[in-house]
């Protein structure tokens, strides 16, 4: 029914094409488009599901600060190389030298994490990563709760050239 349906406007469409675009021509193509893109966005939506479908999950121990410098002695995290405990979170907050931001790499974490992490990052922007943050005191928080053990290779995307990157640890 719905195949028949496109069939025949798209049929309408071409004669309106040929035709020069009469008034009724116009309402009949308009329908299926509408109709294309019902149809389409229920596929799109469980693609992103599939995807990445965890939820945030919380921290449940302590947190530990990592700070986010950029100054004369480089741009960097400190301290680059941290170690928690599964539950743990880690704050990363700007002390000087923004904007900077945390971003994992996606060939550089665990298989099967990339879900959960996504879910994890306080402040996401894109995939694995987090907003920018400018101004000294604000902060990212990334929950390791959930995550699978190993290690995370995180650096700051606008200073990754300037070698501003460190590696998360969890047990
Ligand atoms: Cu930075």
């Amino acid at each position: 029914m719905r195949f028949y349906a496109y069939a025949f406007a798209a049929s309408a469409l071409l004669l309106g094409a040929c035709g020069g675009g009469d008034k009724t021509a116009d309402t009949a193509a308009a329908a299926p488009a509408a109709d294309t893109t019902a149809a389409m966005a229920p596929a799109a939506g469980a693609s992103t599901t599939a995807a990445g479908s965890a939820t945030a999950a919380p921290v449940t121990g302590s947190t530990v600060e990592v700070k986010m410098i950029g100054d004369a002695q480089g741009y960097r995290f400190d301290p680059a190389n941290v170690t928690v405990k599964k539950g743990d979170g880690v704050k990363f907050t700007v002390v000087s030298g923004g904007p900077h931001n945390v971003a994992f790499d996606p060939a550089g974490i665990p298989a099967g994490a990339a879900a959960q992490l996504n879910a994890n990052i306080s402040d996401k922007m894109a995939d694995l990563q987090s907003t920018m943050k400018q101004n000294p005191g604000e902060s990212i928080t990334v929950s390791t709760a959930n995550l699978p053990a190993g290690t995370y290779n995180f650096h700051c995307t606008p200073h990754l050239p300037m070698g501003m990157k460190g590696v998360l640890t969890i047990q």
